[in-house]
């Protein structure tokens, strides 16, 4: 199976972008899996050429942390890959203001943001490039990049359409559970990188006390029945469904263990500091070794270079270039 999924290297990843994402790339890499930092779109953020570069390192440090294996699947960094940009480009002369505009991803971070820059609006279109780039089958993505999914199978059945038969169309794979890991503080609004919440995200190298700390102050409610009922217990629900990704088991199957919020709690910060210790240390020593991570980004970007090269000529010719 075909694969490409990648992240933004905007800070320090948080427990939705490691449960909804990460972690299943981890599981489903082989030969024909391509992950890369999109750093081209973190230029979409207001960014120090420093911090991006600083950022960068970390989550290629942090992909090999979580268990990506070079040796296994092709990991790189996307602007080392030209081809990115110069399909965005083609693209962009197939998709639409229109589609673009109605993106909630779009609306949303355009409401925040004074004199937002073009790129915002058009990013879709390169993620849509990223992923046609590597006639990808499969992208395993969390729950909030349906729209921008289904933007790409969009542009790639009318690409094929008008030009002929060029991309593969593809499928977002989303998890069981934690697809859309919500804010510990407000548990209706989905944990975020570009939102500020102190107490209610859990960074992936948060130390077990902040951990602990940031789980017993999660948002709960107060009938005290351990229940996973997203319509009326989101803040609960929220965690059994964190549990249960975590330990591998179904969110009614942990509830129907506990009676009081307390002992849950407890069990669940244990289970993640256990997992997420080793995660840290491997990150630790990993981010000591930058000529280590400069190889493997470069030794990644060769091999993606020679599979995205021959799918951009057959787009670049099917359309008169
Ligand atoms: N809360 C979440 N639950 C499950 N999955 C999530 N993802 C993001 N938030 C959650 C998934 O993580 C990957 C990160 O992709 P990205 O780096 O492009 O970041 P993003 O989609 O912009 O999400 P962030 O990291 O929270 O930043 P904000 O919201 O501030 O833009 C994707 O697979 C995403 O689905």
């Amino acid at each position: 199976m075909k694969i490409l999924s990648g992240m933004q290297p905007s800070g320090t990843l948080h427990l939705g972008n490691y449960l909804g994402a990460l972690r299943q790339w981890v599981e489903v890499q082989s030969a024909d899996a391509h992950y890369c930092v999109v750093d081209l779109h973190a230029l979409t953020l207001q960014i120090s050429p420093e911090m991006l570069r600083k950022n960068t390192t970390d989550l290629l440090a942090t992909y090999l942390a979580a268990g990506l294996d070079p040796e296994v699947c092709t990991i790189f960094i996307q602007s080392q890959v030209p081809y990115h940009a110069q399909l965005n480009w083609l693209l962009e002369c197939v998709a639409t203001y229109g589609e673009l505009s109605r993106m909630v991803a779009f609306k949303e971070k355009s409401a925040r943001q004074e004199g937002y820059r073009v790129g915002l609006l058009t990013y879709p279109v390169l993620m849509a490039a990223d992923i046609l780039l590597y006639d990808t089958e499969e992208v395993p993505v969390g729950d909030d990049q349906r729209q921008h999914l289904e933007l790409t199978r969009d542009i790639a059945e009318r690409f094929n359409n008008r030009f002929g038969d060029t991309f593969t169309v593809p499928l977002g794979v989303q998890p069981k559970v934690s697809a859309r890991v919500m804010d510990l503080q407000e548990p209706t609004r989905k944990m975020s990188k570009s939102i500020s919440s102190p107490l209610g995200t859990i960074y992936l190298f948060d130390s077990p006390s902040d951990i602990k700390r940031k789980i017993s102050k999660a948002v709960t409610d107060t009938d005290g029945d351990v229940r996973y009922d997203w319509e009326t217990k989101p803040g609960i629900s929220n965690l059994l469904e964190i549990y249960a990704s975590f330990a591998k088991e179904t969110p009614d199957a942990i509830a129907s263990r506990y009676t009081r919020y307390g002992d849950l709690k407890t069990d669940l910060a244990n289970l993640m500091v256990e997992n997420l210790s080793p995660l840290r240390e491997s990150y630790d020593r990993l981010i000591q070794s930058p000529a280590e991570l400069h190889a493997v980004a470069e030794r990644g970007a060769e091999k993606a270079r020679e599979q995205a090269g021959a799918v951009y000529r057959r787009a670049a010719q099917a359309m008169g270039l």
